[in-house]
């Protein structure tokens, strides 16, 4: 069994939802711990809803390239329960570190390239691996983040 650590967003339609569909899929049956789910200000680009994030450590069987499978898979899943029209995306989910494993394959980048700097993807880690995501990285991190509570509570 390997630890991967992922990171899970969304900031369209039912957002608590396909935060849910997203860790069913990518976890399936296999061990895993969620953090508590942040509202966040959107990084980079056009104006948005805030996002929903939360950072998912998984102990798998699964290869690398096995979980990017898995990560697509859930967003696809999630386009098809969209009910509004195109937008911001349903969910995004993103490989973020793998034990004892590192790539620079434009398709799987790990540890993700972007993580240290960003606060919504480096305070939910925190929670759930604080080993990777030591407090000086969540210090370092920017952008604001508030918790919401856990999935449960804001389904
Ligand atoms: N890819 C390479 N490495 C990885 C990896 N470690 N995990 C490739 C997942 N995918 C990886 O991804 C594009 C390609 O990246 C995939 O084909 C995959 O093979 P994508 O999800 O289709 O595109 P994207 O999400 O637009 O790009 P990217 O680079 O994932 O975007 P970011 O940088 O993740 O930004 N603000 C807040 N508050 N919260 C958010 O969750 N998310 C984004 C997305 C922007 N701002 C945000 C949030
Ligand atoms: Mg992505």
């Amino acid at each position: 069994m390997t630890r991967a650590l992922l990171s899970l967003g969304s900031n369209l339609g039912d957002r608590g939802e396909h935060l849910r569909l997203g860790v069913a899929i990518v976890a399936g049956e296999e061990p895993h711990r969620i953090s508590r789910v942040y509202r966040t200000a959107p990084v980079g680009g056009v104006e948005q809803d805030d996002f929903w994030n939360l950072a998912l450590a998984l102990e798998t069987e699964a290869s690398p390239v096995a979980l990017l499978e898995r990560a697509r898979a859930a967003e696809s899943a999630a386009r098809r329960v969209r009910t509004v029209r195109w937008g911001p995306r349903t969910l995004d989910v993103d490989i973020l570190w793998i034990d004892g494993y590192a790539s620079d394959d434009p398709e799987l980048t790990v540890p993700h390239p972007r993580m240290w700097e960003r606060a919504f993807v480096v305070v939910p880690l925190a929670e759930i691996a604080p080993d990777v995501a030591t407090p000086e990285r969540v210090a370092a991190a920017g952008g604001e983040v508030s918790a919401l509570g856990t999935l449960s509570e804001v389904l």
